[in-house]
This record gives C-alpha cells, sequence and structure tokens, in this order.
C-alpha cells in the first residue's frame, strides 16, 4: 500500500464535478485516507510546483490554481501514485485518454481538473506540503 496527493484544481470544483471524481478514484479501489478543501496560497504553491518556478507558464498556472477553492485529498491504495497518474490521464485535457478525469472534466494543459504526484518521493514531498 502506498498513498498519493491528490488535487482536484479550481476548474473541477467549479464545474460541480467533486463527487464524480472522487468516485472514479473509490470506484478503482483506491482509498480516500484524508481530504480537505480550502484555498491554495502561493507559499504551498510555490512548494508544491518547485519543479516548475522558472517554467513560462509558472505566473499562469499560479493564477489558475488560486482562482478558486481546491480539494486536498491523500489517497492509498496498492500502486496508488500510478494508478492515479493513470486514470488521471495525461497532462494535456485535449490529449488524454478517454474516461480518464482529465478527458472527461479537463478543458486544456493548465485547467486539466487534477494533480497527482509523479513518484513515491513526490507523493511524500507533497503530502507532508499540503496536510503537515
Ligand atoms: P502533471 O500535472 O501532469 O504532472 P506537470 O508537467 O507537472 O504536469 O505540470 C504541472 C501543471 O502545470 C499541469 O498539471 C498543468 O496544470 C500546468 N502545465 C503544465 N504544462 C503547461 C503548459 O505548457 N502550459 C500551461 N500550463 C501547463
Ligand atoms: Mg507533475
Amino acid at each position: 500500500m502506498v498513498k498519493t496527493l491528490v488535487i482536484i484544481k479550481p476548474d473541477a470544483v467549479k464545474s460541480k464535478h467533486i463527487g464524480d471524481i472522487i468516485s472514479i478514484y473509490e470506484n478503482n479501489g483506491l482509498s480516500i485516507e484524508n481530504m480537505k478543501m480550502m484555498y491554495a496560497n502561493e507559499e504551498l504553491l510555490k512548494k508544491h510546483y518547485e519543479e516548475h518556478i522558472d517554467k513560462s507558464f509558472y505566473p499562469s498556472l499560479v493564477e489558475f490554481m488560486l482562482s478558486g477553492k481546491i480539494v486536498v485529498m491523500e489517497i492509498m491504495g496498492e500502486d496508488a501514485v500510478d494508478k492515479v497518474r493513470e486514470i488521471n490521464g495525461v497532462t494535456d485535457s485535449t490529449k488524454a485518454e478517454k474516461g480518464t478525469v482529465r478527458n472527461l472534466y479537463g478543458s486544456d494543459i493548465q485547467k486539466n481538473a487534477v494533480h497527482g504526484s509523479a513518484d513515491i518521493i513526490d507523493a511524500n514531498r507533497e503530502l507532508n506540503i499540503w496536510f503537515k
């Protein structure tokens, strides 16, 4: 059993798909271990997205992530990190495989409905940021 971090982003919260998205994880055998709804802030986002700080899309990404409430979840299960990434689909919603969360509820490469940790090291790092 491993743990991973999922964030339901402001686009999917605004479009009222929190329940739909949580159901997809649960129906795939994953468990919601902890969950909270909140506004992000620049300090948390800077830590969370540290690998992207120098990218050209970073300011716009921060603006998007601050544009509404988010739902932050600790999700547990066998192979949960990779399973969530598979369920979420690729970063660009327009290229995400049919039936994935990003295909169903995302709009583009930025407004892509959900975040899922990249690997186990990142999952632990991110869980410590959002649930410390
Ligand atoms: P991931 O969320 O699939 O792991 P990352 O490359 O880690 O994708 O990027 C983090 C987030 O930054 C993405 O989920 C997306 O919201 C945003 N993003 C990534 N690449 C771009 C881009 O080229 N333009 C605008 N936003 C981007
Ligand atoms: Mg990433």
